[in-house]
């Protein structure tokens, strides 16, 4: 039987952080197995807030190196990043004539984003969730492995392609969203309302999946808790509760024994045993990208692979639109 389609996008915003990996891109590397993948680096998305061109160059890099670092393989899947191949922009000014604005107004990321940048918000910060749904809908794809912050922006997608094929005929496939059970919202070390980012000012509220061990430590000695003492899960104490939850998604013990484990410790223990932790779930990860980024021109052609394949793909999906719409 034909494996269905997964897609996902990474934006080269910034360094990568636990949120990315126990949200994203550790069930991209488990699921690969089961399908068609495409992992895109989107920078045309990063692009929609201010970017020094430098710097973006170099994370969209190390970027898709931690991918592969972190597991994706070319026999399964398909890493490439978003401005090599055209097509995407193409359907994103398409899809940009049949979305209404009022879908638009809806999305919360853009509220949050754009409430931060006052009168600099980009057009394209506003327009950012058609683009995504155009890289999505590209490829055919049936699962969409993110976050819980993208449920909202999957959702879009589908209804944009439910219209798109109600008004010019069947053309899309629609879309759904794979959110993982526990890790879909890993939360702000220092700020555990708000969910781990990339582009948070604040340095220490995120682990970076490139921090040193000492780096791990401090930050986690500084994590915010409470001012209570016994170690349980429990959303109304989020900081305690997303140390917690690290805990159980990298060991991958359950509840009950992460609880009766740490019972009778004090937080600094629960931090240190964390610490040491995730130092050692995120090594093999660190070795294999520094091996991978001694080995000149092996990224660059993977990822010159993967436009021409994700590229022969999209090229035929915008060709069918441009039919469909009475363009060619
Ligand atoms: P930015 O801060 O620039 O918006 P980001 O940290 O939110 O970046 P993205 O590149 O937008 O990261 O997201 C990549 C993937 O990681 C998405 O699937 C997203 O849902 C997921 N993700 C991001 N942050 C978290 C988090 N804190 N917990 C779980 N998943 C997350
Ligand atoms: N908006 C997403 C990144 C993204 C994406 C996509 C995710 C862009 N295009 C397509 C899934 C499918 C984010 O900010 N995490």
């Amino acid at each position: 039987m034909d494996k269905k389609t997964v897609f996902s996008g990474i934006q080269a915003s910034g360094s990568l952080h636990l949120g990315n990996f126990l949200g994203a891109i550790r069930n991209w590397v488990t699921m690969q197995n089961e399908f068609n993948n495409y992992f895109c680096v989107v920078d045309l998305h990063t692009i929609t807030v201010p970017q020094d061109p430098g710097t973006l160059r170099e994370k969209t890099r190390e970027v898709a190196g931690l991918l592969f670092a972190a597991g994706i393989i070319e026999e399964n899947s398909v890493v490439f990043v978003q401005s090599h191949v055209k097509a995407h922009s193409e359907l994103a000014w398409i899809l940009n004539c049949i979305t209404p604005m009022g879908w638009l107004h809806r999305m919360t990321q853009f509220k949050e984003k754009s409430s931060k940048q006052k009168e600099e918000v980009s057009v394209g910060l506003f327009d950012y969730p058609v683009l995504q749904a155009a890289d999505i809908l590209l490829y055919d794809t049936h699962l969409v492995p993110v976050g819980e912050d993208q449920k909202q922006h999957v959702e879009l997608c589908r209804d944009i392609a439910q219209r798109f094929n109600y008004l010019y005929g069947e053309t899309f496939v629609l879309p759904d969203a794979f959110i993982p059970p526990v890790g879909g919202r890993v939360m702000g070390l220092s700020n555990p309302e708000k969910k781990m980012s990339k582009s948070e000012e604040k340095k220490e509220d995120s682990i970076f999946l490139l921090d040193t061990p000492d780096q791990i430590r401090k930050k986690l000695k500084k994590a915010t808790t409470d001012s209570l003492k016994d170690i349980r899960f429990d959303e109304n104490r989020p900081g305690v509760n997303n140390l917690l939850t690290v805990y159980q998604l990298l060991t991958e013990k359950n509840r009950e024994e992460i609880e009766s484990h740490f019972e009778g410790k004090n937080y600094k223990e629960l931090k240190e045993e964390l610490a040491e932790t995730v130092i050692e779930s995120l090594r093999p990860l660190q070795e294999n990208y520094h091996e991978l980024a001694g080995e000149e021109g092996y990224l660059d052609q993977m990822l010159s692979r993967g436009a021409e394949i994700a590229g022969e793909k999209a090229e035929s999906k915008i060709n069918q639109v441009w039919e469909q719409l009475g363009l060619r």
